[in-house]
């Protein structure tokens, strides 16, 4: 056998030193934009993000509303592709047709919803909301609300029948109820109201919502409601079914791919990438993985995949350590492959981007895996303790914690991510668990109040980008004794909701 000369360590075993700060280091000027995609020395990754995070491939982590929420903040999830091909693609397409007229800042509001769903919503929750649906009709499709901050709607006596408003020349115009929402339009362009039109239940222009910030001179109100922004998204895919599950993937609008296997140093990987490549040439971007050395890396590199993930045994479900006696400790993984990455680069001038997946617990494991070298990180239990992951919010024992399991449990069964060729399409034993996670509340405030500490501990390291963090970082492993002085020590804690692991 071979030796590996060092031991495998993990994020814990490790801490930042301080580098030099300028005036210039302060979070705001902090950058976290960050490759998805190989590229060749002196081009852009065809595919970047604004934050270096993306979400796991498994059922209770990356369904359509947290794919939808994490775009919203700049990152990307992977649609998990432990369910039938067709429901994969339509999960896919519900993203990329996902029109979002408004920001819809604090509520569980989904483009699946009607009219009388959001209402019932803004009745139940008091949101000072007005939502919108595409074709202005209450049975149409929920594409965005407007914010209370800057409207006034019209409080006229409802049975009064004419409403009247003022355009910025002063000038008087009408709208009846049954103003259609196509006619209203055609007033508030012409007339250059600066206001949206809202309609009741039945239908019916019921008022108008007044917008100080809205620019009528760039786009018509229903231009500006009807608006397509469309999000990032990505698939998982696996060895086996390709040939049938990435054209239905790539048809419903994928932006890229990955393949989501235990262990991804294998003839599986190439075969898959090989077809891809017959069938799409280039156009189609895959991720492939997962390897835990350089030797792994490389081989991925060689088959063309367009970035590789790291991590075997570390996810926080994870007992294939503990079942098969393989894996390596997620960041001495991470260092290993970083380097061949970064040879390998030097070699071809092809760069072919890291995600470290698996094994954050703490915050501060996302700054050391990207000080580390990783290009961006795959997350599923800290992804799973939100509003938008699909699984159920539970009281148990008077806490409020949401489902969380494996892809290798017995309740996901993903045999095709540990498959291993041969006629057996089930899992032989089990490599995962079924858990549960402190519920944490809403995305966007959790990957806010995380990146806001990646971006401070960078700003510590005297780094403004990912790759100047790389170039910077100074790393040093602890002793099991400094680690205990990491923490509160010696003091009688007040309160053991102060525990951080979970903010
Ligand atoms: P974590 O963020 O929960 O620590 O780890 C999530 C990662 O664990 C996933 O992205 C995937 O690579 C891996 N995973 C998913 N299911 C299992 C399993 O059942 C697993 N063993 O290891």
């Amino acid at each position: 056998a071979m030796f590996f000369k060092e031991e495998s360590h993990t994020f814990s075993e490790y801490l930042l030193v301080p580098g030099y700060s300028s005036h210039v280091n302060i979070p705001a000027n902090v950058s976290l934009e960050a490759p998805l995609v190989r590229y060749k020395k002196g081009e852009q990754s065809a595919i970047s993000m604004h934050i270096p995070l993306v979400s796991s491939i498994m059922q209770a982590v990356s369904g359509t509303r947290l794919a939808i929420a994490l775009a919203q903040q700049g990152g990307i999830s992977f649609i998990y592709g432990s369910q039938a091909p067709e429901s994969e693609a339509q999960m896919v397409r519900e993203v990329k047709s996902y029109k979002a007229g408004f920001v819809v800042s604090d509520s569980t509001l989904t483009p699946d919803m009607c009219l009388a769903d959001v209402l019932e919503l803004k009745e139940r929750t008091g949101h000072t909301t007005m939502p919108v649906t595409e074709n202005g009709l209450p049975q149409g499709r929920f594409c965005g609300i407007v914010t209370s901050r800057d409207y006034r709607v019209s409080r006229d006596d409802p049975n009064k029948p004419v409403r009247e408003f003022m355009t910025p020349a002063n000038e008087c115009v009408t709208a009846t109820p049954d103003t259609s929402l196509k006619e209203c339009n055609d007033i508030i362009w012409e007339k250059k109201i600066n206001a949206l039109p809202i309609v009741d239940a039945k239908g019916n222009l019921s008022s108008l919502v007044f917008r100080k910030d809205y620019d009528q001179h760039k786009s018509r109100p229903d231009e500006l409601l009807d608006e397509h922004k469309r999000y990032v998204v990505g698939a998982g895919i696996n060895t086996r079914d390709y040939a049938e599950r990435v054209p239905l993937l790539i048809e419903a609008g994928a932006d890229v791919l990955c393949i989501d296997s235990s262990e991804g140093y294998s003839e599986w990987q190439k075969l898959t990438i090989d077809w891809i490549r017959k069938n799409y040439g280039e156009s189609v971007k895959v991720g492939a993985g997962n390897v835990v050395d350089g030797e792994g890396f490389r081989y991925l590199a060689n088959c063309g995949a367009d970035f590789v993930k790291v991590g075997i045994g570390g996810g926080s479900i994870c007992i294939t350590r503990e079942q098969k006696g393989i894996g390596r400790g997620q960041a001495s993984a991470l260092i290993d492959v970083c380097r061949a990455r970064d040879e390998y680069y030097k070699e071809t001038g092809i760069y072919v981007p890291v995600c470290s997946d698996g094994g954050i617990v703490y915050d501060y494991h996302m700054t050391l895996a990207l000080a580390m070298g990783a290009d961006f990180l795959m997350l599923g239990r800290y992804f799973a303790r939100f509003d938008e992951s699909p699984t159920r919010r539970l009281n148990v024992n008077g806490s409020y914690v949401k489902e969380y399991w494996g892809e290798g449990s017995a309740r996901a069964r993903n045999w095709a991510r540990y498959d291993l060729g041969g006629s057996k399409k089930s899992l032989s034993f089990v490599e995962g668990v079924d858990s549960y996670v402190p519920y944490a509340g809403p995305l966007k405030d959790n990957v806010e109040n995380s990146l806001t500490k990646v971006r401070s501990t960078m700003c510590n390291c005297g780094a403004l980008t990912l790759q100047e963090l790389r170039e910077k970082a100074r790393i040093t492993l602890v002793s099991s004794t400094s680690l205990v002085e990491g923490g509160a020590h010696d003091v009688i804690l007040k309160d053991s909701s102060t525990d951080i692991n979970f903010r």
